[in-house]
């Protein structure tokens, strides 16, 4: 059951008529009249000890007022969405901090906690770097939710930022990539539990191209690769998708999309995420998205690096009225 004026109804209404303001279209949207704070162990620092049990508290206040937004709707199942990654985009966490009475979100970082939502909760800021933080909540009663992001800094053992490899090179004409993963997700060999296939659409659009990105899920059974079974919903949706740009060297620069996808209808474990900002086209560039699905009561992240790349714009496109 999907709750009345949840963002959910607005988000799929979005989906199916384009044109509508987008939500999951971070660089537009974020700060979208608020400003968030993030307390790091109690502090107004962004440092931290990597791999470290530690407490993060995030306030929200409208930017016109000053006052704390204090009451928050369920979107897609929680009350905030929190996504973490590093800047290499070498590590990503999907978690999900609690509310309190006095509006204050709260959640503490590398350790387990009760919620089986927050299965990347121990690896939330693991080696030192630099990481982002990019949060979604729906202030009660509000058409939008709001998103905003923060960048904090890990101190521990020298970890070297780790290069991007490219699964899928649009560059080279590729649409279709494939990759072998072990049981808990992780990058593995053929052999392995699972093989993901990868591949990238592009729809015109105004005067430019929208993506659409499929994840076909598939399964050893006895040396065979068949399309993976138990495959719940997650979060109120078939699966999650985060893609973020490896362009930029703020914060403010760097693309950010959370997608959804329905559950597969017309072939078994294929995913379909559209791209939801038909404000902008994706630019060039080199990202990684991570496909996140649940089977049975686990959490799978599928990632892959993408070299993504608009063709040249036609005569054709640019006629086009209907935008
Ligand atoms: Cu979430």
């Amino acid at each position: 059951m999907v709750p009345k004026n949840s963002m959910f109804n607005q988000a799929m209404a979005c989906g199916l008529l384009f044109g509508c303001l987008s939500l999951g279209s971070a660089q537009a949207q974020m700060n979208h009249g608020t400003h968030g704070q993030l307390k790091i162990g109690g502090l107004n620092s962004n440092h931290m000890q990597a791999g470290e049990p530690t407490d993060w508290l995030l306030r929200f206040f409208d930017s016109h007022t000053h006052q704390q937004i204090t009451d928050f709707d369920i979107m897609h199942g929680k009350l905030m969405h929190m996504i973490v990654v590093k800047d290499d985009l070498s590590e990503l966490a999907h978690i999900h901090p609690k509310l309190s009475d006095t509006g204050d979100f709260s959640i503490r970082v590398n350790t387990q906690n009760e919620d089986p939502d927050n299965q990347d909760l121990p690896n939330t800021v693991l080696s030192a770097g630099r990481y982002f933080v990019f949060t979604e909540a729906l202030p009660k009663d509000a058409e939008m939710m709001i998103m905003n992001h923060f960048e904090l800094s890990a101190e521990g053992m020298d970890s070297q930022p780790k290069p991007l490899e490219i699964d899928l090179d649009m560059d080279q004409g590729e649409d279709f990539g494939a990759k072998y993963f072990k049981e808990d997700g992780s990058p593995g060999v053929e052999g392995d539990r699972y093989r993901v296939e990868f591949s990238v659409e592009l729809f015109e659009w105004c005067n430019y191209y929208l993506p659409k990105f499929y994840f076909k899920i598939l399964e050893n059974r006895e040396g065979d690769y068949l399309p993976a079974e138990n495959l719940n919903e997650w979060l109120t949706m078939g699966g999650h998708a985060v893609l973020v740009g490896l362009d930029g060297e703020k914060l403010e620069d760097r693309t950010f999309y959370h997608l959804h996808s329905f559950s597969p209808i017309d072939e078994p474990a294929l995913f379909t995420f559209p791209y939801d900002n038909h404000q902008e086209g994706l630019p060039d560039g080199e990202y990684k998205i991570w496909g996140q699905f649940k089977q049975a009561e686990q959490i799978l992240s599928f990632s892959f690096g993408l070299r993504f790349k608009n063709p040249p714009s036609s005569v054709s496109i640019f006629r086009k009225t209907a935008c």
